[in-house]
């Protein structure tokens, strides 16, 4: 899945009214200030379409296998439909009631015993229609393991299918939903904290012992807690840049790198002084510098240390070991020499890495793998990702985390940084995509952001990145306060 881009589907929901704000009664009877109403997109052929291209490519991301499809009725019918027709796989539907002619069954199509079949939901609360389905076509002798979803209200749904032996693939969140409309100014911060509160108030649901009735439990379960910052720079298997830029974080209070990104050295060693306090990592293009020198780069070490931040020239090395041995260590930028990280494609193999960890690593350098991208069409997905955390696990003496969208891997020596980031979702003429400090950090569970143009375009570079900074480290506080209560 494109980690970066769902934000203009997700206006397109809001602008056909299929998420509504106000006093509304759900299923189970309960109230709740937020309505999901995913019907009325059979009306909109276009978003029906997108829909089903969301799901399929959810399919291949997680790399599911299965033998059918089947939607919830009446809903993800079509949606199963669709998707069904377009990438040609086979459907069944689920009668809602057995027909009393004919043969009885409660599942239409072709299949036989011991298949798999992938299930198709709309939108979730308790996941409780997702296991009605599920339970008629386990009575059909199929198999359930894994069920799609387009909008999760984050109320316990996940956690409910896991114990019934079903993963729960959702592709859009509350929280993700709720960013994105407050973030182009569709909903005001009270809507936000109502919503959220309902949810938090009403997150988790456990079948009732007595009678298998999903039922909301008053107190949280206990979901597994994350490490610190500080708790994760003490790890004995942490690498050691990671380490320290971890412990800077934590001493900082900051997960913010800001993206260097101007064409003089004076420029830059202004910015660097300047927004020094605020953040823990600085990103350079060194070959965008119209006058890089050694005695720039002498500077930019010095500017470093007295604010307490590391290094990062962004340089995407990409070639077979031996050249890119060549290009950190010599030519003109001696990236070596200055820059505490760099980062790599992982698209040459594992030669990149040991290329650089050739000169790297003796100088306690550490690398980055660039597992995602925020561009649009990125083709750094899925398979690919995966891939390049297999890759970094096998390097994991010099390769310290990532470049991605998202939380890529739960081992919590590796960092996760993500780029495309701005207070607005978004995106720009060429291609690169926004999200917000909020989204990256709390809900897609990455560690630090990388602004760019959101600081550097700005009027009050200092302001605007203290305000990156308070959004970034609130976001993780939050999500450092889930867990057990
Ligand atoms: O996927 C990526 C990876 C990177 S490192 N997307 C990115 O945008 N980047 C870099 O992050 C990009 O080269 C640029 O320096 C910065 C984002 O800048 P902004 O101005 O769009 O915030």
């Amino acid at each position: 899945m494109d980690n970066f881009c769902l934000d203009s589907f997700i206006l397109k929901l809001h602008d056909v009214n299929a998420v509504k704000f106000g006093e509304y009664k759900m299923k189970s009877g309960m109230m709740t200030p937020i309505y999901v109403d995913l019907r009325v997109l059979v009306s909109h052929p276009r978003l029906m379409n997108q829909v089903s291209m969301l799901m399929y490519q959810k399919v291949q991301d997680e790399g599911l296998q299965f033998d059918s499809i089947c939607g919830v009725p009446y809903t993800a019918l079509p949606m199963a439909t669709i998707i069904c027709s377009k990438n040609e796989l086979p459907l069944l539907i689920r009668r809602k009631e057995a027909k009393d002619y004919g043969t009885k069954r409660m599942v239409e199509g072709s299949f036989k015993d011991g298949d798999t079949c992938l299930i198709i939901e709309d939108t979730v609360t308790t996941g409780s229609s997702i296991m009605e389905t599920a339970e008629v076509l386990y009575k059909e002798g199929l198999k359930v393991t894994d069920a799609i979803v387009l909008m999760d209200r984050e109320q316990g749904a996940v956690d409910t299918l896991a114990s019934k032996g079903v993963r729960l693939h959702p592709i859009i969140s509350m929280f993700k939903l709720l960013n994105v409309l407050q973030a182009s100014e569709r909903i005001d911060t009270e809507t936000v904290q109502k919503v959220r509160k309902f949810i938090s108030d009403h997150n988790t649901f456990r079948p009732n012992e007595d009678n298998g009735q999903y039922v909301p439990v008053s107190k949280k379960q206990c979901v597994e807690q994350e490490l610190t910052y500080e708790a994760r720079a003490k790890l004995p298997n942490v690498q050691p840049l990671a380490s320290k830029l971890l412990t800077v974080m934590a001493e900082k209070q900051s997960n913010l790198c800001v993206s260097a990104d101007v064409t003089s050295t004076e420029d830059l060693l202004h910015l660097a002084d300047t927004l020094g306090p605020k953040i823990c990592l600085l990103k350079t293009h060194v070959d965008i510098l119209k006058d890089f020198s050694v005695a720039f780069s002498q500077k930019l070490q010095a500017v470093a240390e007295k604010h307490n931040f590391l290094i990062f020239e962004d340089r995407k090395f990409a070639d077979i070991g031996n050249t890119v041995k060549h290009q950190y260590e010599g030519g003109l930028y001696q990236i070596s020499s200055w820059s505490h990280i760099v980062n790599a494609h992982a698209v040459p193999g594992p030669g990149v890495v040991s290329g650089l960890a050739s000169v790297g690593r003796p100088l306690g350098r550490g690398c980055l793998l660039i597992a995602q991208m925020s561009s649009q069409g990125s083709l750094a997905t899925g398979e690919y990702t995966k891939a390049v955390v297999k890759m970094a696990e096998e390097h994991s003496d010099f390769v310290m985390g990532f470049i991605c969208g998202s939380k890529i891997t739960k081992r919590p020596e590796f960092i996760h940084m993500t780029p495309g980031v701005q207070m607005k979702a978004g995106a720009d003429i060429l291609g690169q995509q926004y999200t917000t400090p909020e989204d990256v950090i709390y809900n897609k569970g990455s560690d630090l952001i990388i602004v760019g143009r959101g600081i550097l375009e700005a009027s009050d570079r200092l302001e605007a990145a203290e305000g990156y900074r308070k959004s970034g480290w609130d976001a993780y506080t939050r999500r450092m306060g889930q867990g057990c209560q």
